[in-house]
C-alpha cells in the first residue's frame, strides 16, 4: 500500500510524522495553531487534496465489484460502437485547451499507464475494492495545453438521463492528482460494458459518482454555469449531491 505521505519525499515524510506527533499532544497543538486558523485552513487544505487514496494488494481485491447507475447506454450509436468493439470510438478533448485532441483507445493504451487498486465508495452506502489501468488524466490534459482561463475539467457522457447525457466536472487539483486516470482495464481485463466501457474516469480521492463512465468528450472550462443546470453533475443537478465529494 502506498502511504499518503508518499508524495511527499522521505525527508518531508519522516519531518511531518514528527509534527503529527507532537500535534497530538494537546498543549503544543494550542501552541503550533495559535493564531493560525487562516493558514492552517488552507495548509490542510491543500495537503490533504494531494494526498493519495489508499491502495491496495491483489489479494484485496472484492471478488464482486457490483456495477451502479447505467448498466449499458443502450443508445443505438453506443450498440453501435460496441458491435465495433469500439474501434469507431473517439474520446474529444476541447475546450480550453491550446491543441484540441481526438484519441482512440489504441492511443490510451499506448500512453505511459497507471495500474491501481483501490476501493470505490458510492454514497449509496457500499464499496468494492477493484483493479484499474489507464493514463493519467494529468498527461491527457498536458498533451492538450489546457489554457490559464480553465478552471474545471467536465465528462461527457454516453449515457442519458431523461434525454441528457449523464456529466460530471472536477477542479484541476484532482484532474492532474496521480490517482485520477482514464481506466480502460478494470481487474486486468478490457472494461465492460457495466463498468463504463471503453473508457471511465477514475478520481479516487471522491466518491463514486464523481467516476464518469461511457466517456465521450473531456472538456476545460472557465465556469460550470450553463453546463447542465450548473451544479457541476447529473447528481448535483438533480438531487442536490455536493459538487465537491471528498474522501
Ligand atoms: N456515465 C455514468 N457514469 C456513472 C454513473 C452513471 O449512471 N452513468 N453512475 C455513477 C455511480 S453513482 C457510481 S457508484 C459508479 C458505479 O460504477 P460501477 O458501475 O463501475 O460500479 O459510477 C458512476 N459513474
Ligand atoms: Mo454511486
Amino acid at each position: 500500500m502506498i502511504g499518503r505521505r508518499a508524495l511527499l519525499g522521505g525527508g518531508a515524510g519522516l519531518l511531518l510524522a514528527g509534527c503529527d506527533r507532537v500535534a497530538a499532544i494537546p498543549a503544543a497543538r494550542r501552541i503550533l495553531f495559535a493564531g493560525e486558523d487562516m493558514h492552517r485552513g488552507l495548509h490542510r487544505a491543500l495537503t490533504d487534496r494531494a494526498a493519495l487514496a489508499p491502495e491496495f494488494t491483489p489479494s484485496q481485491m472484492s471478488p464482486i465489484f457490483r456495477a451502479n447507475g447505467t448498466r449499458d447506454p443502450g443508445t443505438p450509436a453506443y450498440a453501435a460502437m460496441v458491435a465495433g468493439r469500439f474501434a469507431d470510438w473517439r474520446l474529444a478533448v476541447g475546450g480550453l485547451v491550446a491543441r484540441p485532441l481526438s484519441l482512440s483507445l489504441t492511443d490510451l493504451r499506448s500512453l505511459p499507464n497507471r495500474t491501481q487498486i483501490t476501493r470505490h465508495d458510492c454514497v449509496e452506502g457500499w464499496s468494492a475494492i477493484g483493479q484499474w489501468t489507464g493514463p493519467m488524466l494529468g498527461n491527457v490534459l498536458k498533451a492538450a495545453g489546457v489554457r490559464d482561463a480553465a478552471r474545471y475539467i467536465v465528462f461527457t457522457c454516453a449515457d442519458l438521463y431523461g434525454g441528457a447525457p449523464y456529466y460530471e466536472s472536477i477542479d484541476l487539483i484532482d484532474a492532474f492528482h496521480p490517482q485520477t486516470i482514464l481506466a480502460w482495464a478494470m481487474n486486468g481485463r478490457p472494461l465492460d460494458v457495466a463498468h463504463g466501457a471503453p473508457v471511465r474516469l477514475r478520481v479516487e480521492r471522491q466518491l463514486g459518482y464523481k467516476h464518469a463512465k461511457y466517456l465521450m468528450r473531456i472538456d476545460a472550462v472557465a465556469s460550470l454555469a450553463g453546463i447542465g443546470r450548473g451544479k457541476g453533475g447529473f447528481w448535483e443537478d438533480n438531487v442536490d449531491y455536493d459538487w465537491y465529494a471528498g474522501i
